[in-house]
């Protein structure tokens, strides 16, 4: 009989369906010793929650964020909220004894990834931090192959992240477009993923030089309840400022050498989750694009010159990582079945109270390099990382 751990779903919408999806299917997948347990949702609009809840088959509901995270009966806080509450919860969540499951970006700040690591680490709970991509199978099997030196002395990254779906000006002025809510624009909500990738197959960022552009500077203010991923839903005639950048496109410097690119915009007309990397060294080179998420391009410098070119690797065997949970060989996943690689690392963690990465302390350097783009294009010059304090 396997030792049942509630959950606590902190939000709801499109990561809360992914996220109640996981939960659901994890422990029928994968083997792991809790069966996660949908105990309350959070959401400020009782209507709203109930409905969410009733769908996604969460057990109780509550509009009182701090009462749910304190309850004795939970095991496990998921946040899945706006950024910017995701440091008020993540502390509350750690001083009341819980582990954490929290979605990207890890907060607004760089202070605030440093007090949500502080409070885990001083509660020795075990925090995750939702960069999922980590844990599409192709991405998991570059990290092995980097790793085995496949590609040898990594020269450049090419991190390109790119979605259109605020091109309409129409699209209201959500708490996406608000800075202290969600600390930046595809900076924060893009480049985050591509800079924890990044870091997870090249190493870390020493430097940034970086142009952040916002092309519309005004929205309609949202009505009661805007939609979040449409122009559609009600909107006043009332305009409000735009505080944060359209797109992003900045160079790194890893510190260990290698130089790179990142690319990130909500106006690349077309591209609507276009989460593509490349990766190139001194033995030949990976390339990945989500749209394709079961296959890797690999470019091998030790075939014959002459038959030399990148072929596709369709990371569907049982022996590739998370693709042996599934289906036969040759049975392609979706973007969903990452929450559920995710959560099983996580509740593997949380039975051997190991640490997952990323984690919290992963979280740091990621915001600590995104303040860093920051700085970097608003005074028009380089800046390394560690400026940022
Ligand atoms: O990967 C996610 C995408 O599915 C990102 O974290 C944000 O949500 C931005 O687009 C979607």
């Amino acid at each position: 009989m396997k030792k049942k751990l509630n959950i606590a779903l902190m939000g709801s919408g499109f990561m809360g369906k992914a996220h109640s999806y996981a939960w659901t299917l994890v422990n029928k997948f994968f083997d792991v010793d809790y069966e996660p347990v949908l105990k309350v949702n959070f959401g400020t609009d009782e209507e709203l929650t109930r409905e969410f809840a009733e769908k996604w088959g969460w057990e109780e509901i509550s509009t009182n964020w701090e009462e749910v995270i304190n309850r004795d009966d939970i095991d496990i806080v998921d946040i899945v909220t706006p950024t910017y509450i995701h440091k008020d919860m993540a502390v509350a969540a750690a001083k009341a004894g819980k582990h954490i499951f929290c979605e990207k970006p890890c907060a607004v700040t760089y202070d605030q990834t440093r007090e949500m690591a502080e409070a885990a680490d001083k509660a020795g709970v075990v925090n995750y931090l939702n960069h999922n991509y980590r844990r599409v199978p192709a991405v998991a099997f570059a990290k092995q192959m980097i790793e085995e030196g496949k590609l040898g002395t990594i020269y450049h990254w090419r991190g390109v992240y790119l979605q259109d779906w605020v091109m309409d000006p129409n699209f209201p002025l959500t708490w996406h477009f608000k800075k202290d809510l969600a600390g930046g624009g595809p900076l924060f909500d893009l480049s985050s993923h591509a800079i924890d990738l990044a870091r997870y197959l090249i190493g870390e960022v020493k430097a940034v030089t970086a142009v952040n552009k916002t092309f519309i500077e005004e929205r309609p203010l949202p009505g009661q309840r805007a939609a979040t991923f449409s122009a559609g839903g009600e909107v006043n005639s009332e305009k409000g400022k735009v505080e944060v950048e359209d797109a992003s496109f900045m160079i790194a410097e890893f510190e260990n050498g290698a130089l790179g690119s990142f690319e990130s915009s909500r106006f690349a007309a077309g591209r609507k989750n276009y989460n593509t990397f490349e990766v190139y060294g001194s033995k030949g080179a990976l390339t990945f694009n989500f749209e394709r998420m079961n296959e890797l391009q690999y470019l091998n410098l030790d075939d014959p010159a002459d038959e030399q070119g990148y072929k596709t690797i369709l990371v569907t065997n049982m022996t590739h990582p998370y693709a042996g949970a599934w289906w036969a060989a040759g049975h392609v996943i979706g973007y969903e079945n990452t929450f559920v690689h995710a959560m099983a690392d996580f509740l593997k963690a949380v039975e051997k109270n190991e640490t997952i990465e990323p984690n919290f302390h992963d979280g740091e350097k990621i915001i600590r390099t995104l303040e860093a783009a920051a700085l970097s294009s608003e005074e028009k010059r380089r800046v390394e990382v560690s400026e940022i304090k």
